[in-house]
């Protein structure tokens, strides 16, 4: 059974996502480029688009495409989220709760830069289970290594904010369809990073009718770099308290929250 089920961790990379984008810049040398793929690279939805996540890569545009809806993420007012519907008709655009990333910050390299996975936040809003999962594919169909998909997040129906992680670990990947041939070779050159609702190991995915909000998506450093978080983290943390700790005496407009929101965007390069 490749089900794992999501740990209730909201909210919680506030400090963390800072952290990983610190650590990528300083030790993989990633200059926090938009022009791939990074560790610790984050979407936030926090500038009010969808950060080129698309229901579609060509073909018919969904009747019910993803939105960003101000103050619906973990963080509560303040914080946006993509909401990603499917109609869960039999066939046509839609139909299946699928969204796709062929940006180049999401494209390239992912063993390069020492990205095995994803972890972000959810919550399922509408009332069926979701088995969540991530997909590569080579930058055309079925190019280098075929279509690879990672086993599945449950995500329970009306699940409340959750923080789940998908691996992308070349030996985790299950093959997407029947032309899956070397995850390896797809991971070196990702032309497309997808997250659907898949019951079977799959790149198409299931009809459904479900609605799921998705917010602070990030590209996980491999183990190597895990160690080091910790210690990035609690520097973060640091200059957030001592930060907080100057501003006292005189206004308390700012939510410190949001503060340490917006850090991750600047390092980490995200548009
Ligand atoms: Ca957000």
């Amino acid at each position: 059974m490749d089900v794992r089920r999501a740990r209730a961790l909201p909210n919680h990379r506030v400090a963390r996502g800072a952290a990983v984008g610190v650590l990528a810049i300083a030790l993989l040398g990633v200059p926090g480029s938009a022009s791939a793929i990074a560790a610790g690279q984050l979407d936030d939805f926090q500038d009010g688009t969808t950060q080129d996540w698309v229901d579609a890569l060509g073909g018919a545009i969904s009747p019910v495409p993803p939105v960003v809806l101000a103050d619906a993420g973990p963080g509560g007012v303040g914080d946006f989220a993509l909401r990603l519907t499917s109609t869960g008709a039999v066939i046509g655009a839609g139909s299946k709760l699928v969204v796709n990333n062929v940006d180049p910050r999401w494209q390239g390299d992912y063993l390069a830069a020492g990205v095995d996975g994803l972890m972000l936040d959810v919550r399922n809003v509408g009332a069926s289970d979701l088995l969540l999962r991530v997909a590569v594919d080579g930058p055309a169909v079925g190019a280098t290594g075929g279509r690879w998909v990672s086993p599945a997040a449950l995500i329970p129906a009306q699940s409340g904010w959750q923080t789940v992680t998908l691996s992308l670990a070349p030996e985790e990947l299950l093959p997407g369809d029947f032309a899956a041939t070397d995850a390896e070779a797809t991971l070196a050159n990702v032309g497309v990073l997808r997250l659907l609702h898949a019951s079977a190991a799959g790149w198409v995915g299931d009809s459904i009718a479900a609605q799921l909000l998705i917010d602070d998506i990030e590209a996980l450093p491999e183990p190597r770099l895990a160690a080091t978080l910790v210690i990035g983290s609690l520097f973060i943390r640091l200059l957030g308290s001592a930060r907080r700790r100057r501003r006292q005496p005189s206004a308390r407009g700012g939510t410190p929250a949001r503060e340490a929101r917006a850090t991750p965007v600047a390092i980490g390069g995200a548009s």
